[in-house]
This record gives C-alpha cells, structure tokens and sequence, in this order.
C-alpha cells in the first residue's frame, strides 16, 4: 500500500471564492471584493473600491458562510480526512492595520474547525489565499511597503494563539510564486495588492514585493513554532514544470531558467536564504532591493517545514520563434506540447507531470510535501443530469484516476514523502482565474450560473461517489 494510513484525503478551497458573507459581521473589504467578473480570454478588472452590480463574483460566492455546516457534512460524508481552506485576513482584521482583531470574525472559524473536528476532518489553513484588506493597498501600495510586513505577522499570531489547539497544519501565501506574473493585473493585485505603475521596473517591484513576503512568512514561521512546535507550516507554490521542446540545449537551459522563476520562492522559504541565480540577475540588471541584516537572519530563521503546492499542469518552452503562438495571452499557451491535451481554457492536461513535479521537489528539498490543489474545470449544467439526478462527471474521474496513478509512482517508486492530496474546489465555488461559476471544480455541484442567480443548492456528482471509494481504499480501488 503506497500511502500512510494517517494519508490526508480532502480537498481545497479558499475563503474568499467561497465563503460570500463579504461584508458580515465586521468583516472589512479584501481585494477580492473589488474584483469584476471576468471569462476565457477577458481578464477579471479591479475596481476602485467596491461598485455596486460589478464585484459580485465574491460577495455571496457559494455562501459557505452560512451553510458551512451542511457542507462540511458532506466532506465527512465522502470520508474526507482533511479540509483546507483560508482564513479571510479582513474577518480577523477588516482594515490590515488595526491593533485589536475582529471578535466576531475569529468565532467564524473557532466554529468551522470545530464542525471539522466533529468529524475528524484536519483542518489545513492558508493565511492568505489571493486575499488581503483592501485598506492595504489604497493607504500603504499593498506588498510594495515594508510596513506590510507588521500587518502579516500580526494576523499570523493572532491566528496561530487562537487556533493552535484546533490546526496543526498551516502555509502562509498561497501561490506566493504567482506574482512572478506581476505584469498580469490580476494576479499581482490579488497576491500583493500591487498595482504595477507604468514608471516602474516590474522586476524590481516583483522582487521587492517578494522579499517582504517572504521575511513576514519567515517570520510567522518562527512565531508559530514558539507558540506550539507541534504545527508545522509550509509554504505554498503554484508548481508548473516547464519542459524544453526538443533537446537543443539552448532549449534546455531555457528550461532551467524558467523553473528558477517557479523554485526561486521555494529555494528561500526551505534553504532560508537566496539562491546565486537570483542574486546574479539582481547584479546584472542593476535591481536595488530593500534587504536588511535583520531580514536575512529572518529568513534563515524561519524555514518551512513543509512544501504544499498546486499541480495543474506543465508548460512548454522553446528558443524556436516559429513554434511560439503569437496570437495568445497566456504565456503557458504560446508552445504546444504535441503529446498532451488542453482542457476548455487551454490547460494542458499532464498527470505524469505530477510524478516529475514530486520528483523535482521531493529531491530538490528533501522535506516533506502536500498536493494542496490538483483538478480539472468543467462546464456542467443541471442540463447535463442523468436520469439518476446526478452529473456524471466520468471526466473529472478519468482526470484523477490518472493523477493518483501517478502519485503511487512517486511514492511507491520514487521515495517521495507525501503527507497528503487535497482536489482543489472540492465543492463548485468562484474560479479565481475568471470570477465565474462556469469552470467547475467539484465533487459537489452547486445551483449558481454566471450572473450570480440560482438557489445555491448542492448535490453530488458521480465523482463524489467514486472519490468516497477512493478515500476508503486508501487510494487501492481508484
Ligand atoms: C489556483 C488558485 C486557486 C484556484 C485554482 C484554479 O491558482 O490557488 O485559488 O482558483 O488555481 O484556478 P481557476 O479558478 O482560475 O480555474
């Protein structure tokens, strides 16, 4: 058997795609609640503050907010054996630099882990999952200041006192590697608050804006291991491997300089100090970065203990002009992998991707890691309902018959020490990427289009069942 029988089963989802409640009980508005919708191929805007009629994606999201009980029952129902999500960083502390936190916003989770435990369910919490106060950025430039750093360590501490007794298990930014993408609005605004101005350097923004992420996360790290050495925090990466497309070698080295932007954040948040390819690049394109003395015995002193990441697919990279698709945005789209396919919005579909991925980690860091986030979008309407009621998602099932297939052969095969899986949106909730209900993720359907109208009901799809089967074979019968 190739996994632990203390393995964690579950699945992911974060605070702000599903909770809604956006404006409750002294919660304040997060960067996520400025959010427009978006689609394929039409980027999600920012608004300046809330605009009544455009930011709802966020607002009400799947109202886990208020029917977290039943859902969460429904995880138990499949056998989950571990749940992560966020904490909402604006129900703890709705401005971000507010000395006293939220009551009323930490009884929300106090009661949510609670509901989990009742069930044996691990909690596994992101601090801050493409989320922050959105005071953060209009009074300080989010990420771009130094203070923001106070702001974090603050929020981090404040949780791990609370909820030491109740999660052991914790990663500080979700995706903190993201924002290498700080050129595309939305994911440098929703990781960092950042706003790139035109007179601005990107790269020198980009690596500013990374080094305080990365001292607040080394310094909650330490914080929480003073508070309790039993919770273990990781970091959390978007983990995308990126092949040459043949064997030149300029192809090769391409490669190689690519996964450097992927392995940079994880380089520092487990070796505790920046690797020499960064360092080098920092000299030659003159970049001037605000790092103190104290900051790098911070990082030193607050290395992760695990490393969850994100697999969803592998991109392709080549020196051949002739192979590069000019005509698209994203830049994982511009070179096809001519053996794999691409899902509806151009995601390339790799499950042995997963294995490489485990493998480049696991003898990369040599600690431990979590699958925290792995799944296929689909379109699925209540049209799409079989006779039996349910939406027979066989796709979803093929997506991760092939993944964990994979997983076993990392584990079994390769030594890698995997504490657990988590399918990312486990239930239907907001897609981050598009701010639409359309790219579904979930086990669980849930009534909700486009626009924002329907009842909210859930129901299971077929691949609840199959994932219920999975989880009480330990992974055997997939
Ligand atoms: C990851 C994010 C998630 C999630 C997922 C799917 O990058 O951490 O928040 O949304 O991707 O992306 P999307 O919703 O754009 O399909």
């Amino acid at each position: 058997m190739p996994f632990s029988k203390d393995f964690l089963w579950g699945g992911a989802v974060a605070a702000h795609q599903l909770e809604g409640g956006w404006n409750e009980d002294g919660k304040g508005v997060s960067v996520a609640d400025v959010m427009t919708v978006g689609g394929y191929g039409k980027p999600r805007r920012i608004t300046r503050g809330v605009v009544a009629g455009e930011n709802y994606p966020n607002h009400e999201a799947i109202d886990f907010y208020h029917r977290y009980k039943k859902d969460v029952k429904m995880f138990a129902d499949m056998g989950f054996k571990a749940f992560r999500t966020s904490i909402a960083w604006t129900r703890i502390f709705p401005n971000g630099d507010e000395t006293q936190p939220n009551e009323a916003g930490l009884k929300f989770y106090d009661d949510l882990f609670d509901e989990m435990l009742k069930y044996n369910i691990e909690p596994v919490i992101t601090l801050s999952h493409f989320e922050m106060p959105y005071n953060l950025v209009v009074k300080y430039g989010g990420w771009k200041n130094r203070k923001l750093i106070d702001f974090f360590v603050r929020f981090a501490k404040v949780c791990f006192k609370r909820y030491q007794h109740k999660v052991k298990y914790w990663m500080t930014f979700n995706e903190i590697n993201n924002q290498a993408n700080i050129e595309n609005d939305f994911c440098g605004f929703t990781n960092s608050g950042v706003v790139l101005r035109k007179e601005e350097n990107p790269l020198q923004v980009l690596y500013q804006v990374s080094h305080y992420e990365l001292v607040a996360s080394a310094k909650a790290v330490k914080i929480a291991h003073e508070i309790s050495p039993d919770m273990k925090v990781g970091c959390m990466l978007a983990y995308q491997p990126v092949y040459p497309l043949t064997c030149n070698p300029d192809d090769i080295i391409l490669s190689v300089q690519e996964m450097h932007k992927r392995n940079f954040y994880g380089d520092v948040h487990v070796r505790g100090h920046y690797p020499a390819y960064a360092l080098a690049q920092w000299k030659n394109k003159n970049i001037q970065l605000d790092i103190t003395k104290e900051d790098l015995v911070a990082l030193k002193e607050g290395t992760v203990d695990y490393i969850g990441f994100s697999y969803y697919q592998t991109a392709v990279v080549t020196t051949d002009e002739s192979k590069i698709k000019t005509d698209v945005k994203e830049a994982d789209e511009k070179v096809d992998n001519p053996y794999l396919k691409r899902n509806d919005w151009g995601w390339q579909i790799d499950p042995v991707g997963l294995r490489y991925a485990l493998m480049v980690l696991s003898e990369r860091y040599e600690v431990p890691l979590m699958i925290v986030e792995n799944g296929i979008g689909l379109h699925e309407t209540e049209a799409d309902e079989q006779s039996d009621g349910m939406i027979h998602d066989d796709g979803r099932i093929a997506y991760f018959q092939a993944h964990i297939e994979q997983m076993k052969k990392a584990v079994e095969e390769d030594g890698v020490d995997l504490w657990g899986y988590m399918p990312w949106g486990c239930i239907d909730l907001v897609s981050a990427g598009t701010g639409e209900m359309e790219k579904r993720y979930g086990f669980i359907y849930v009534d909700k289009d486009n626009q924002g109208n329907g009842t909210l009901n859930r129901k299971p799809k077929k691949s609840f069942y199959w994932y219920k089967k999975v989880i009480a074979t330990n992974g055997e019968d997939l």
